[in-house]
């Protein structure tokens, strides 16, 4: 019978994820809060289970902030166990998670030995508790992965920290889904990928997704309005898993239905002057068919002057359900978060016309690619960088 535990389980921290630095701000304040929490409550270990950092090359600034956190919990002698996201994963295994963890602040638990083409992973141990990992991949690649993996007989407490989609959330039809019943049994599965709480269970293993730590775009922030964390209590093999909710600044979200563009902004603005925004994130969703006027023809800087002048933390319009009738060859208007989703579209529809076996490497290459030279990297750093990537994703085994 193994003692009390107890730990965090976060997941989806995305450090490094805002434009506005106001709203970046407010993401890692969360982060600050759960380590505040996590210190106060003496926690025995905490979980992050992918996508600590937006990217595989956070900037500096961001660096810099997450390691004074994680300092934080090494004093404390409070281990912090991880695996890599779909954000913060990267083909040639290069990441700043790595960093992190050879400064002994964090053991990445993504460790496996090939059993007979299958994959055995290693359990990395705290106390009574064994914990493996899977990383996420880019593209629901690790999807195929998880049904090869295999977990060897444990007699104490098992976690299973995965980065991916169960078949259960499904609130995206067309992306893949792993079957939670084909995992391996273990009692606590903590999840990540999934930017919302959810849990379910199977016999006595429990299956938690915390949910991000802070929204990490505009339709988040209308939804969730602020993060969240699990604290779990384990008492034997009994399980008690306790949602926390992140407290921030509060979220005000306006719907407001245009037809004229021309008159749309003093509509808007006659709105807003009737609404309390001091110090709140004021979030603008413009929908409909405009049948006068163009989308240029409102005053988007008009309007957040007034929001600003009413004292707002923060201002975020969304104009992707509008329509314009009579501007059919304008390109429809993308939210950046959807750009993801839209490529994976094309790359699909390019693929049931072009089949070959190269096409399932083309989201990791295009992934690859989109990845910048750093400010101040030197340049063969960025090149080897880049071709140790890509001759990861193409499986290219000796050097040219
Ligand atoms: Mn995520």
């Amino acid at each position: 019978m193994i003692k009390m535990v107890r730990f965090a389980h976060l997941a989806d921290c995305h450090l490094g994820s805002w434009r506005q630095p106001e709203l970046e701000r407010l993401n890692f304040e969360s982060f600050i809060k759960s380590v505040d929490l996590i210190l106060d409550e003496k926690l025995d270990f905490v979980l992050i289970a992918g996508d600590l950092f937006d990217s595989a090359y956070p900037s500096i600034e961001i660096l810099k902030d997450t390691f004074e956190q994680f300092k934080r919990l090494k004093e404390a002698n409070i281990p912090v166990f991880l695996i890599a996201g779909s954000h913060d994963y990267s083909a040639s295994g290069k990441t700043f998670l790595d960093v992190l963890e050879k400064g002994g602040f964090c053991k990445n638990v993504f460790e496996f030995e090939e059993n007979n083409g299958k994959m055995k992973l290693i359990p990395s141990r705290v106390g009574d508790v064994s914990i493996f990992g899977y990383p996420g991949k880019k593209s629901s690649m690790e999807v195929e992965d998880l049904k090869n993996i295999e977990i060897p007989p444990q007699d104490n407490f098992t976690i299973l920290m995965l980065h991916t989609t169960l078949e259960d959330v499904a609130p995206h039809p067309e992306i893949p889904k792993v079957r939670k019943e084909s995992l391996p049994l273990v009692n606590y599965y903590a999840l990540g990928h999934i930017h919302q709480t959810f849990n379910t269970k199977l016999g006595n293993s429990e299956f938690i997704y915390p949910g991000p730590l802070y929204p990490n775009n505009f339709q988040e922030l209308a939804d969730l309005k602020q993060g969240s964390i699990v604290i779990v209590d384990v008492d034997g093999w009994e399980i008690n898993a306790k949602l926390i909710r992140i407290p921030s600044k509060e979220v005000v979200y306006i719907e407001e239905e245009i037809e004229n563009s021309l008159t749309a902004t003093d509509q808007l603005i006659d709105k807003l002057d009737r609404m309390n925004l001091k110090d709140k994130i004021v979030l603008l969703k413009l929908k409909g068919e405009v049948k006068q006027g163009k989308t240029g023809d409102i005053k988007f800087d008009k309007i957040e002057e007034f929001v600003k002048k009413k004292e707002s933390y923060s201002f975020l319009r969304n104009i992707s359900k509008l329509r314009m009738l009579d501007e059919s060859f304008e390109l429809p208007s993308f939210d950046l978060e959807e750009v993801e989703s839209l490529e994976e579209e094309i790359i699909k529809k390019y693929s049931e016309e072009n089949p070959h076996d190269f096409n399932t490497r083309l989201p990791q290459l295009m992934g690859a690619l989109s990845i910048e030279k750093k400010e101040d990297e030197k340049s063969s750093t960025f090149e080897e960088r880049l071709l140790s990537e890509l001759k990861n994703i193409l499986e290219i085994k000796e050097s040219i």
